[in-house]
């Protein structure tokens, strides 16, 4: 496969309440670099692509993500529907210095889980380099009982584990796709719908 090429792809949104650092997430993404001045009202809604390197696959060395940030409307509840059409994972931002903004997560799960069902939850406890007012279990129990698929600590300001974050998630999203895939092929392969023939 070419490198510059991969066809593998993973849509990733970001939701939670404003002022999480979902901005700041994403511009550490994009550039490696914390933004200062963080000004989401009035732009429009961003979008980045990625080149992330998987390192258990042979079939495919990369996958292209696409990180979605939104224009600050969440606040308003008026986040239009493709900005959550086809994600593949939503990415529920809490700012670990606030309480208030982790019991937000149920409200952000349930807007997931209505507008696209089928996407990874992942929880990102931002702004690490601040004093931790969530408690490490609550945050446990939460990714448990909702069946979330990861859960980090994240600082978009000094860039604490935010590539390995993203790493992770997008090495788990293929994992799982791989194994819907083989569990998918498997019965149809017992019932002889695939030939042997080599040619
Ligand atoms: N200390 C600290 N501050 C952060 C971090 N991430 C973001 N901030 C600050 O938190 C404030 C809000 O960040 P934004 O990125 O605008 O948050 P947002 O979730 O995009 O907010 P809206 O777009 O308004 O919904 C800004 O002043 C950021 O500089 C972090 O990791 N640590
Ligand atoms: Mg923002």
């Amino acid at each position: 496969m070419a490198a510059s090429s991969p066809s593998l792809r993973f849509k990733l949104i970001l939701l939670g309440d404003f002022g999480v650092g979902k901005t700041t997430f994403f511009h550490r993404i994009r550039t490696g670099h914390f933004l200062e001045e963080v000004h989401t009202l009035g732009q429009p809604m961003s979008v980045c692509e990625k080149i992330v390197p998987l390192r258990h696959s042979r079939s495919h060395p990369q996958a292209q993500v696409s990180l979605w940030d939104t224009a600050g409307e969440e606040r308003f509840l008026s986040l239009s529907s493709c900005y959550y059409r086809n994600a593949d994972a939503a990415l529920l931002v809490y700012n670990l210095n606030s309480l208030l903004s982790f019991d937000s997560l149920s409200h952000w799960l349930y807007v997931t889980r209505q507008y696209c069902m089928d996407a990874d939850i992942f929880l990102l406890g931002n702004k690490s380099d601040l004093e931790n007012h969530v408690p490490e279990e609550k945050a446990e129990k939460f990714a448990a009982e909702h069946g979330a698929s990861g859960r980090f600590r994240v600082s978009a300001k000094t860039g604490e584990n935010v590539e390995r974050c993203l790493q992770e998630m997008v090495e788990r999203l293929f994992l799982k796709q791989e194994i819907q895939r083989s569990s998918l092929h498997a019965p149809l392969q017992e019932a002889g719908y695939y030939s042997h023939c080599g040619c």
